[in-house]
């Protein structure tokens, strides 16, 4: 079937949209809305509902009665693999359409969201082969009086609460191994993102998943996102985001029912780059690490620690690099760097590249804002002269500014790169093999990439160690996340009594 095309120009006016509970849509009414302005072009978008507090209810309640009923956990993995597999399809089929409201709203380039929502398709295919995989133990040692069992049960009705930076791909590093598990989910999206959350919502329905499975309420962190980590009758909650949302989230569950957590949080990746690397692939994969998403990205490889011997040099070839990068208008398909998705992030960017320079580092490039006469958008930024001390290199700033920062031995490599409070991700570029395997076993981080950054898929976990976060997500490792175990004790034949 050919794929629908779709006119990339800027909507006329901004399109409505209402939320979905229990396998429909529900408009608006006289809710207030949140009016989205495309962050590339500074034009309304958008128009989402604030639900309320007894819309969230609605849809836990709906999550709920679809969990208890086993209207989904009670079907074969091998039927729950048949709708993720047409959602898969459905994915495809409006690709170009969820690419371009995720341009639209989050500022990223055109083709990088095409070539997300492909990941995410992956995402659904490899998921449904899970929800066939999924099984648990036996021993058969315990003596010929007893059996033993360990099942792995869903773990109920999950909360999902996911940031603007990726809302489609996050959203689908999740939900196919959530359902694949048997669990029913309330999505709350980011209030700047949450276009592409309804329709993945849509598609889901289409496939045929039973209603109240995928819930999604729209509305602000503060309002239906803390009502969500606090509800009593959501048993896990994953969430993305900010370090501090994520301690208010580990807070909310040891005060209300104790719900299982899924956390990733921020990190402040190294990239760590030694002499005998190929340093012209070493150059572009940096330039990469932090200039894709605009550095908004929590395993942007915003730290680069290199070998004293090459560090200017070095420093010099990445700036050519940025030099070279082509920043603007998310929309065009020759775009590989777009626009900051929200004025707070921007303001929050510019300001650690004035803090950067009043602590005394140099910039080597970029550090303005450009302008393409609308949107908000930010050079690559690169700082030389950067010490271990200062925020730029402690804190996770989330935009395009890379801090360079020497090294003379493998051991101070290790130490710098391990002196965060995060531990998410790491590169490290070298062509010897001793030095890449010591570093990668030394270096504290849940996603590692050697010769390479930022590559992934739905086989291999995501996650992070140290303030990054708690669990994994994707593989089969994302699917056994969202179950629970069981162990069971079968008696065979008589049992020898307690009381004679
Ligand atoms: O995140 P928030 P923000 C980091 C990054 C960025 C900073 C702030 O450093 O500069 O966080 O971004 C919902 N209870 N990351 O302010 O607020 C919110 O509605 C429950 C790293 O946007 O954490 C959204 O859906 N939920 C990161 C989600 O949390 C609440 C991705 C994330 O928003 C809530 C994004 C509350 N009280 C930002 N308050 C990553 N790891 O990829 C907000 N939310």
């Amino acid at each position: 079937m050919d794929k629908p095309t779709i006119d990339l120009s800027l909507p006329k006016t901004p399109r409505e949209f209402g939320f979905f509970v229990d396998g429909g849509w529900i408009g608006a009414g006289d809710r207030d809305v949140f009016e989205r302005n495309s962050p590339g072009h500074n034009v309304p978008v958008s128009r989402i509902p604030k639900c309320t507090e007894a819309d969230l209810d609605m849809a836990v309640a709906s999550a709920r009665r679809a969990f208890d009923d086993r209207r989904w956990s009670g079907l074969s993995g091998a039927d729950r693999a048949a709708v993720l597999l047409k959602t898969a399809e459905g994915i495809r089929t409006r690709a170009e359409e969820i690419a371009y409201w995720e341009t639209l709203e989050n500022g990223k380039p055109i083709s990088q969201a095409r070539a997300e929502v492909g990941g995410c398709i992956g995402m659904f295919e490899y998921a449904s082969g899970l929800a066939r995989a999924i099984h648990g133990d036996s021993f058969n040692n315990l003596g010929d009086g007893m059996f033993g069992v360990v099942t792995r049960e869903p773990v109920g009705v999950v909360g999902l609460i996911t940031p603007w930076n990726f809302p489609f791909l996050i959203l689908c590093e999740r939900v196919p191994y959530i359902l694949a598990a048997g669990c029913t989910i309330v999505a709350k999206p980011s209030e700047v993102t949450s276009v592409t959350t309804l329709m993945l919502a849509e598609i889901l329905h289409d496939a045929g998943l039973p209603d109240g499975v995928m819930n999604v309420v729209t509305g602000s962190g503060s309002t239906i996102g803390q009502g969500l980590i606090e509800h009593d009758h959501v048993d896990m909650l994953s969430f993305t985001g900010s370090t501090a949302v994520g301690r208010r989230v580990v807070e909310a569950s040891g005060r209300t029912n104790f719900k299982k957590l899924g956390l990733e949080l921020g990190g402040k990746n190294p990239q760590i780059v030694f002499a005998d690397a190929d340093l012209e692939d070493a150059a572009d994969g940096v330039a990469f690490g932090i200039g894709f998403n605009t550095g908004q990205c929590c395993v942007s490889g915003s730290r680069l620690i290199v070998e004293r011997s090459v560090a200017d040099q070095f420093a010099d070839m990445v700036a050519e690099k940025f030099k070279k990068v082509r920043v603007g208008d998310p929309l065009d398909e020759a775009t590989q760097v777009g626009a900051i998705t929200t004025d707070a992030q921007n303001a929050t960017i510019m300001g650690y590249i004035e803090k950067g320079q009043s602590e005394g580092a140099t910039l080597l490039h970029g550090g303005e804002q450009l302008d393409f006469g609308r949107g908000q958008y930010i050079a690559p930024t690169l700082f030389g002269n950067v010490t271990r001390d200062m925020a730029i290199a402690r804190e996770e700033i989330f935009g395009p500014v890379l801090t360079v920062m020497p090294f003379d031995t493998v051991e101070q490599a290790i130490d710098i790169a391990n002196d965060t409070e995060y531990g998410l991700a790491a590169s490290v570029w070298t062509k010897n093999i001793d030095k890449a395997l010591t570093v990668t076993r030394r270096v504290q981080a849940g996603r590692f990439w050697v010769n390479t950054t930022l590559s992934g898929g739905p086989e291999l976990p995501i996650g992070g160690f140290k303030q990054s976060g708690w669990g994994r997500e994707a593989g089969i490792y994302g699917v056994e996340e969202y179950t629970q175990i069981k162990s069971v004790h079968i008696e065979i034949g008589k049992r020898s009594p307690w009381v004679e």
